[in-house]
């Protein structure tokens, strides 16, 4: 880079998905703001019945910084998050960050993601569970399904990434378009799983830096059951794809 170039992270979009973040919405977007006052934001709002869309409507009526996509229903997080790596990539964004609305991803360290990307990462992966990372008031069940999928997801896959279903991350434009986004139909931990993985197995950068994860206070979550599941299912055969791809480049190796 040449002393004139800017940094990728001086064209930076922060994603906010939302379902029924009325209260959260400002807060969040005020603290980033004040945090990295040059990132712009776009909210995907799924139709929030207590008004959130109308409300990050008015917000980008006075602020250029602030964009928002409206979807008809709620449709879950991952085709929320799709929908704004496809917006993203139409414009001229170098750098895309997911970021929760209701405060467990701290916008004042989000300069912790950037930096990392500006040091030569594809992907940064806002982590808990590296030195220096921990979670704030998360009740102890929430801890133990966050902890058992992260494990679970290291013996299946093989892979040494410590916190791999947390959701506050920064992507290098060049990843998403990289990574078939179509084919992409995955959602909630199973959704981050799913890209992390993407990008390992393409043998790209995915660095990790520690966060401090903090329970929502206002607001309800929309974790379920089925999520759980659905990382369960699938995990173990990404994990046998990817171990009889590498079996199957070993032999030929060895042939050729
Ligand atoms: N657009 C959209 N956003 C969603 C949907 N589901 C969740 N979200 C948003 O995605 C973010 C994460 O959802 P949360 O409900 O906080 O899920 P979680 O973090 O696993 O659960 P908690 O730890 O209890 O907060 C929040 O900003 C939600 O408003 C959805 O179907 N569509
Ligand atoms: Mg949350």
């Amino acid at each position: 880079m040449s002393p004139t170039d800017q940094p990728p992270s001086s064209k930076t979009l922060v994603i906010i998905p939302t379902f029924n973040e009325l209260e959260n919405l400002p807060l969040i977007v005020g603290r980033l703001h004040r945090a990295q006052p040059g990132v712009d934001v776009l909210v995907v709002d799924d139709n929030s019945p207590d008004g959130t869309g109308e409300a990050a409507d008015a917000m980008a009526a006075v602020d250029p910084r602030i964009h928002v996509l409206h979807r008809a229903e709620k449709n879950g997080l991952g085709g929320a998050y799709i929908a704004g790596f496809q917006w993203a990539l139409e414009r001229d964004y170098a750098v895309v960050v997911e970021m929760d609305a209701d405060g467990s991803h701290a916008p004042e360290q989000l300069d912790r993601l950037l930096r990392a990307i500006d040091a030569g990462a594809d992907l940064v992966l806002g982590s808990r569970y590296v030195s220096g990372g921990r979670t704030v008031n998360w009740p102890l069940k929430r801890q133990l399904i966050s902890r058992g999928g992260n494990v679970y997801s290291q013996l299946a896959l093989g892979t040494r990434i410590r916190d791999i279903t947390g959701g506050y991350r920064a992507f290098r434009r060049g990843v998403l378009e990289e990574l078939q986004l179509d084919t992409v139909s995955s959602e909630g931990y199973c959704f981050q799983i799913d890209l992390a993985w993407r990008a390992v197995q393409r043998g790209l950068s995915v660095v990790e830096v520690p966060i401090t994860f903090t329970e929502r206070v206002i607001g309800q979550s929309k974790m379920s059951g089925s999520i759980v599941k659905e990382a369960a299912l699938n995990v173990p055969r990404w994990g046998l794809e990817g171990r009889r791809r590498h079996f199957q480049e070993y032999l030929a190796a060895r042939r050729g």
